[in-house]
């Protein structure tokens, strides 16, 4: 065995070369690695004895793609595409042995070769899309030559993972080795390569399928149609679509010179850097500097929850996905058993739709235990709350709980807004104590806050982000405060939404802006999604506000087919007379000069003060960074992830262009708009949130 550099080894078995990557934690192509490769190629291609070349990898995973922290760096070493032409070009044959996941520059590389063998665990992605990019080592050149157009089109715009046994059938891969053996698979597979006298098989030569689909333009107009919605705002499909026009249109070098054209076009755009951001945002975020990753942590093989109303069964679910054991506890058995069925049909809504089966559901449902009684927790490792919004209510039950269950489980309100420590001083364990704050439809959405409360101990924060993992969200580590992270920064766009409206602009003008902005979905129509009689009760209600009096009028949101929009028999919206007259009728009562409001004001009325409430939020230290506020924003409240999330946002356009805003805001309308002394500080300073400028 030689060691070429710290990251490559190259070996032989007999006639076969052996390449070996090591470099952890993903054997991504950084400088080191295409230099350890290239001249490990080199030598092998020299080496008269061997007869063929296997690329392999160490750890967990083949090659996952090119190394994203080397991106805007100056060029160092070797470049992917001339180590891809000493692999392609070799004069023996070359197999790439796959497992974990080949992606990206990874499945690139792979796609070089002219063999390739993967376990059945892994598997082959071209993700870039997913950073703002595209493959921009010919992966969009050669994918359409194996798999056609069509696959390909749909492997580029979601950077979905194909699976070995799909890979194997639509040609990504020749041959499947068995689980752990890869290794010695790879060899006989090479040797049968050898003995046979198989060709050089270079995926640039064959034209078949790309040559098939010329002269059908629809297949592009089609796939840009049908896939508009999921793409809206978005840079990085556009380009890859045009990629693969062009291996279908152009002969193989025009196609990689279009190809690296529309590479570069991505790579110099905000979009791709925002995504970039994101994607190492969404990694940081677990890593919390007090509580290392050696941390003890408690092992969660039973859950309790508390209340099962449409939180405590979306939070249920999560488990059962998990194949973690629930228990799920109402006062009334009315409510209990409304509970489970609610439950059931989620599940058999999703096996309707062919993405579970009927026995999925059965297994799901049977980690599902209902219960009357507080007692039958006493052994759950974890207890989460999701009774009703109140503190008092609040308070007695983790009394209760502290009676009950087991010293040393985790006991988690899912509370939106109300002070975690006092909840925790309803118990003689405050350290057990912490908030799972799940978003709604809990079992959908990805984002979690985990509120650490001043007593809550490290062990307790560390099982919350580990279970937190186990059921796929992506939790971020804040402190308590009124509304925490997310709905704190959001009650600052509420209000200026509100007072907007107030001054000049409809509600369908906000949320145009937002939508246009990136956002699902503006604040009005947020709203009437919801359900505008959230914390409304008929015997209260004194028509102080322009919801009040929707409500008063059973315009309630979508469910009623009329709330601040009306709403035809499948639900869309148009802008409501009745409701511009309420406004005119509510403007008219206050005095308030109205005028026209441009959409670059509704913007920075709904931004601005959000980004600054973030800065406030680092200021008094709620979130660990300004990259975990992001993380909050893109996946629990539609910040378009193109855009970074606010706090990237906010740098990007400028951090003197926001505090300047906020200061004459403050000026004019008072001190909501008061800046954040963090804000001041970074500008004086000429820093930024999120990178250093
Ligand atoms: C590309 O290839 C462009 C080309 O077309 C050529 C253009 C010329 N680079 O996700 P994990 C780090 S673009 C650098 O937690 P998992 C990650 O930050 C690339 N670092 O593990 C983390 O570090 P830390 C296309 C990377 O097991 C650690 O590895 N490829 C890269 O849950 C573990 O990551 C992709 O987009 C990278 N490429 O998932 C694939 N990838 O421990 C991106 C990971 O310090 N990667 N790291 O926080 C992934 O999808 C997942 O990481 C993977 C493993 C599925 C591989």
């Amino acid at each position: 065995m030689t060691a070429i550099n710290e990251v490559t080894d190259l070996s032989r078995e007999g006639e076969i070369a052996l390449i070996t990557l090591n470099s952890p934690p993903v054997n991504a192509l950084s400088a080191k690695v295409r230099d350890g490769l290239a001249e490990a190629f080199r030598q092998a291609i020299a080496d008269r004895e061997a007869k063929a070349i296997v690329l392999i990898c160490e750890g967990k995973t083949f090659i996952a793609g090119a190394d994203i922290t080397e991106f805007g760096k100056p060029p160092k070493g070797t470049s992917l595409l001339d180590l891809e032409d000493i692999i392609e070009g070799a004069p023996k044959p070359v197999i790439a042995a796959i497992h974990g996941t080949a992606l990206g520059g990874g499945l690139e590389v792979a796609l070089c070769a002219h063999y390739r063998v993967a376990v059945p665990s892994a598997r082959c992605g071209l993700p870039e899309v997913n950073i703002g990019l595209l493959p921009g080592a010919g992966g969009t050149q050669r994918l359409p030559r194996i798999v056609g157009p069509e696959m390909a089109l749909d492997m580029v715009t979601s950077g979905r993972h194909v699976p070995a046994k799909q890979s194997l059938e639509v040609g990504l891969v020749d041959e499947l080795a068995p689980e752990e053996q890869l290794r010695d698979a790879a060899i006989a597979f090479t040797r049968k390569v050898v003995a046979e006298n198989r060709p050089l098989r270079k995926v640039r030569d064959s034209n078949e399928k790309v040559e098939a689909a010329r002269g059908h333009p629809e297949i592009f107009a089609n796939f840009r149609k049908e896939n508009a919605r999921r793409f809206r705002g978005l840079k990085a499909p556009e380009n890859n679509i045009q990629c693969i026009e062009a291996a279908v249109n152009l002969p193989f070098e025009q196609g990689l010179k279009e190809e690296r054209r529309l590479f570069v076009e991505l790579f110099q755009d905000s979009q791709s850097r925002a995504q970039q951001y994101v994607f190492f945002a969404e990694r940081e975020v677990w890593k919390i500097p007090d509580v290392p990753p050696d941390t003890p942590t408690i092992p969660v093989n039973k859950v309790g929850i508390v209340g099962a109303g449409t939180m405590g069964g979306g939070i249920a679910m999560n488990f059962a996905n998990a194949g973690i054991p629930v228990t799920l506890v109402e006062a009334k058995q009315e409510a209990l058993d409304r509970g489970l069925s609610v439950i059931r049909r989620n599940y058999e809504n999703t096996a309707k739709k062919g993405r579970m089966t009927a026995a999925d559901v059965e297994k799901r449902m049977s980690l599902l235990k209902g219960s009357m009684a507080l007692e039958d927790l006493a052994d759950s490792d974890l207890v989460i709350e999701a009774v009703f919004e109140n503190m008092d209510i609040k308070k007695e039950v983790f009394g209760k709980l502290d009676q009950i269950v087991k010293p040393g489980a985790v006991l988690a309100t899912n509370t939106s807004y109300l002070d975690t420590d006092e909840i925790a001083s309803a118990t003689k364990r405050p350290e057990s104590v912490i908030g799972l704050h799940f978003f709604s439809p809990a079992n959908v959405m990805r984002l979690l806050e985990v509120v650490r409360a001043d007593k809550t101990s490290k062990p307790v924060v560390a099982t919350s982000m580990q279970i937190a993992k186990k059921i796929g969200k992506i939790a971020a580590l804040v402190g308590v405060c009124p509304g925490f992270v997310g709905n704190r920064m959001l009650a600052q766009r509420q209000r200026e939404a509100q007072k907007l409206v107030m001054e000049g602009a409809m509600p369908w003008d906000v949320d145009r802006v937002l939508y246009d902005f990136g956002f699902p979905m503006g604040p009005f129509q947020m709203s009437d999604l919801a359900g505008l009689d959230i914390g409304w009760s008929k015997e209260s209600s004194k028509g102080a506000t322009i919801r009040e009096v929707l409500c008063e009028m059973d315009r309630r949101g979508q469910k009623t087919g009329a709330g601040f929009y009306d709403y035809d028999e499948n639900r869309n919206a148009k802008p409501s007379p009745v409701t511009a007259k309420i406004i005119e009728d509510f403007r008219a009562k206050s005095g308030t000069n109205v005028r026209q409001i441009s959409d670059e004001e509704i913007l920075e009325r709904c931004i601005y003060p959000t980004i600054n409430e973030g800065a406030k939020i680092l200021e008094e230290g709620k979130a660990i960074r300004a990259s975990d506020i992001d993380v909050v924003w893109i996946n629990g409240y539609g910040w378009p992830k193109y855009r970074g999330g606010p706090m990237w946002y906010g740098d990007l356009i400028g951090l003197d262009k926001v505090l300047g805003r906020m200061r004459e805001w403050q000026a004019q309308m008072g001190d909501v708009f008061a800046p954040s002394k963090l804000l001041e500080q970074l500008v004086t300073d000429g820093k930024a949130f999120t990178r250093p400028k």
